[in-house]
């Protein structure tokens, strides 16, 4: 029976066999409880040994279980470990990685070709009044841009800034001459949208004031400019237009080479000119000259990657905007 049971512990392949084989040798009906049991019927003389030899074997198997439990568990716990190892090594869940929008890293482009110009960067509320946007800009009273065409107003008399003009004036009331600024912003216009209009859309300003700032200065920053987007030696043209708050005042465009046709065309990119003396008069310098210019950053955004519809900017379709993810 020793034989057996030892034979039994050995061969359970798990501790819920080994338990049965316990239960069968050794719990209450098991097969050597009973002998133990039957010692009693034994002749007085033999009980003796008997008893010791039931004794030693059934030490014998408890120790045989004990070992064969601690060999199973341990067997168990490592193929536990095993089968709930981490691989640290294995790659991770792929999250989307986002990027920034085309016109942010234009815009930022434009103002790290003007800060390395030591421009001072600013920026102004949209939500404006029609001190600011308009009349500190010299625009008459009946000028067709305060049209409600043109202009969203609030119902209280306020509006949302047409141009990045305005802040010419709110820097000039904050700062003294001389200094040398840009402005990006948003700007909304009461239009009618279509393929190269929006009703909002991003203008970056310049103002540059001090003694003896010419038209010659207003020409170089351009060229500047066009040549750190453009490459050394880009050509620029002013053409003469009017706007209220220059004088002289012009539109500019940038002689560059499309991507995709190769040809060289003018890039129409928004307006310039010498500061206006009521424009000076309104915040109160004297002694001083100036120009500014402000134009169109989506212009610039779409007209070189071939984007044919400014209206995509807005639409935040994942299709267009992952073209451009680190363009720039
Ligand atoms: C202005 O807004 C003047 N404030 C520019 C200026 C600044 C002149 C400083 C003189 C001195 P204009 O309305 O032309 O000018 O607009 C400038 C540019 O904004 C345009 O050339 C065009 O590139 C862009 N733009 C105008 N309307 C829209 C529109 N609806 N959608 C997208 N871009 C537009």
């Amino acid at each position: 029976m020793l034989e057996d049971a030892l034979g039994a512990v050995s061969a359970a392949a798990d501790l819920q066999e080994l338990q049965e084989v316990r239960v069968r040798y050794l719990g209450k009906k098991g097969l050597l409880t009973q002998q133990l049991k039957g010692l009693g019927a034994l002749p007085p003389d033999e009980r003796r040994e008997a008893g010791r030899v039931i004794n030693e074997h059934k030490a014998a198997v408890e120790e045989a279980i004990r070992e064969r439990r601690a060999a199973l568990e341990r067997a168990a716990l490592d193929e536990q470990l095993a089968r709930e190892a981490v691989d640290v090594t294995l790659p991770g869940t792929q999250l989307p990685q986002g990027g920034l929008h085309l016109l942010t890293m234009v815009t930022h482009r434009l103002l790290d070709v003007f800060t390395a110009l030591g421009y001072e960067v600013a920026v102004g509320p949209e939500l404006e009044t029609d001190h600011y946007n308009f009349e500190s800009l010299n625009f008459p009273a009946e000028h067709p841009a305060r049209d409600e065409q043109d202009t969203f107003w609030t119902t209280d008399g306020r509006l949302l800034r047409t141009h990045t003009s305005p802040m010419q004036v709110r820097y000039m009331e904050t700062h003294r001459p001389p200094f040398k600024v840009v402005v990006p912003g948003k700007v909304f216009r009461n239009e009618a949208v279509d393929a190269t209009h929006e009703a909002q859309f991003h203008q970056l300003e310049a103002l540059v004031v001090g003694e003896r700032i010419t038209m010659a200065d207003l020409k170089g920053a351009i060229d500047e400019m066009a040549s750190a987007l453009f490459g050394a030696g880009t050509r620029t043209r002013l053409q003469p237009t009017f706007f209220p708050f220059v004088e002289p005042g012009a539109e500019f465009a940038i002689y560059w080479t499309h991507p995709r046709t190769g040809r060289q065309e003018w890039l129409e990119l928004g307006g310039c000119g010498m500061v206006h003396p009521n424009v000076f008069e309104a915040v109160g310098y004297e002694g001083v000259t100036g120009f500014a210019f402000g134009f169109g950053i989506e212009r610039l955004a779409l007209v070189p990657y071939g984007i044919p519809d400014i209206r995509s900017f807005y639409q935040g379709d994942l299709r267009v905007l992952r073209q451009f993810r680190g363009a720039l």
